[in-house]
């Protein structure tokens, strides 16, 4: 992998982006794989990523039918925190936010990976009992968290209206000091880079259009460049999960929702940390460009188009205005969708199927941006060994038979 020296840095800056390396290459697709991923996610790319470093598995394809990053992985507000209700939930997320802490490291790839602190607001008094219930749950499960008052915010916040007259006035919030945002695309390509560099295979402009399974067993994909053998597949696929299953011939509890975000024009640094608010259903960060990143709830109907609607980008930014006056002239430049795969209990599945050797690896809903490392991490060790990681074995897709369902509609930033 090149290394720049400062040197080098300015030299490409001047250089009209000429000459630039390929990141990963643009290889012919072999007939057969011992693991073929779904999906150029950064859920995917980290899937690949450790089943090559941690599991010496490198025979291994990642197929995705646009670009990298393309679905959700490069549409999100990049929002990154562990403070989950649940010991299985907040496990998962945690060991997640171990891997952020050293990513941009292991994959000598700069992530920027900024701890500057999510605030999840209260405006109730039973909002204030949850945030009470919530921060003493990941206190116990060692994850930083603390309850600030409506004066403690407004200290981290001075520009946020705190007023005793707003319409839903800030009683406190619960602060993760660790928690932060991340640069997506850079995961996508950081991953991609480090996965390609160890000989997996990532095929872009490649769509799996079936399974072959024989004796109940996969064998390979179809897809638009052929088919292609596989000793196992792993299904990484966001908004399109419940179609591949279809394809696989069981169903899975998921509904794919559009999930919009925007972006303001670029300001000077104002707004240091993130701030969420479930109730007046907005949230916002500043990017490192300046931009305001702004995003709400999903839009309530069912739909695979990457877009959403106006009313909710209205009700979004009316909430924003509402917190922070101070941006009620603010220019929005640019609106986006993605697809979100939303679960019953606002948790993903992490799974084994009927079919035998293909999993899933989905449903993570508005909220998965933040567990792409530990994800990958914990699917890739369940692919390597074909059982379930224990981290990832509670979100198996039997939980919605047996009952155990690990309910995170409490703690998931965005309602769903
Ligand atoms: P994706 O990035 O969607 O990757 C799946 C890939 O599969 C896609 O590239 C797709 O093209 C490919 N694919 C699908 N079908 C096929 C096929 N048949 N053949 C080949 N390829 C296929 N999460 C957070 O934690 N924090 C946030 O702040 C946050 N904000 C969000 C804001 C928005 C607007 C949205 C839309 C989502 C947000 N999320 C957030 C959720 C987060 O983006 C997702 O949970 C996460 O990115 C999912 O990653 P993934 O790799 O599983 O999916
Ligand atoms: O899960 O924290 C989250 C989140 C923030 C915005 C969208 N999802």
């Amino acid at each position: 992998m090149q290394r720049y020296s400062g040197f080098g840095l300015v030299k490409h800056a001047l250089s009209h982006h000429e000459n630039w390396q390929r990141q990963w290459r643009n290889p012919t697709p072999k007939k057969e794989y011992d693991v073929i991923i779904v999906g150029g996610g950064g859920h995917g790319l980290a899937t690949a990523y450790y089943l090559a470093k941690e599991h010496g598995i490198t025979n291994v394809a990642v197929i995705e039918k646009g670009w990298l990053g393309g679905g959700n992985t490069a549409r999100n507000t990049t929002i990154v925190r562990s403070n989950y209700l649940w010991d299985e939930a907040a496990a998962l997320y945690e060991h997640s936010m171990k891997l952020w802490e050293g990513l941009s490291q292991d994959l000598n790839y700069n992530v920027m990976f900024s701890q500057r602190g999510v605030l999840n607001l209260g405006h109730t008094l039973q909002d204030m009992r949850d945030i009470q219930r919530r921060v003493n749950a990941n206190r116990l499960n060692g994850i930083d968290s603390q309850v600030l008052d409506a004066k403690g915010v407004q200290e981290l916040v001075p520009i946020m209206d705190c007023s005793k007259g707003a319409r839903y006035p800030v009683m406190g919030a619960s602060w993760q000091p660790r928690a932060g945002v991340a640069r997506h695309d850079a995961v996508a390509w950081g991953f991609a880079r480090g996965a390609d560099a160890r000989g997996v295979d990532i095929l872009q402009q490649t769509e799996v259009t079936g399974f072959k399974i024989l004796d109940g067993r996969i064998v390979g994909v179809h897809t638009n460049r052929g088919d292609i053998g596989a000793k196992t597949v792993g299904c990484v696929a966001a908004g399109n999960s419940g179609v591949l299953a279809k394809m696989a011939g069981f169903n899975l509890p998921l509904e794919s929702h559009p999930l919009q975000a925007l972006v303001s024009e670029p300001l000077k640094p104002i707004l240091d940390t993130v701030v969420m608010s479930n109730h007046v259903h907005g949230y916002i960060s500043q990017s490192d460009k300046g931009d305001l990143v702004i995003g709400a709830g999903i839009d309530g109907y069912l739909g695979y188009g990457q877009r959403g609607s106006y009313s909710t980008v209205e009700h979004t930014l009316q909430a924003i205005v509402e917190m922070f006056p101070i941006f009620s002239r603010v220019r929005m430049n640019r609106q986006w969708g993605g697809i979100v795969d939303t679960c019953p209990d606002a948790c993903p599945i992490l799974s084994a199927t009927p079919v035998k050797g293909l999993f899933f690896n989905c449903g993570w809903g508005t909220g998965g941006f933040k567990a792409t490392p530990g994800s990958g991490h914990v699917f890739a060790a369940s692919l390597a060994k074909g059982e379930m990681h224990p981290i990832a074995a509670p979100f198996s897709i039997d939980r919605f038979h047996t009952g155990a369902l690990v309910d995170e509609h409490g703690a998931a930033g965005v309602a769903h």
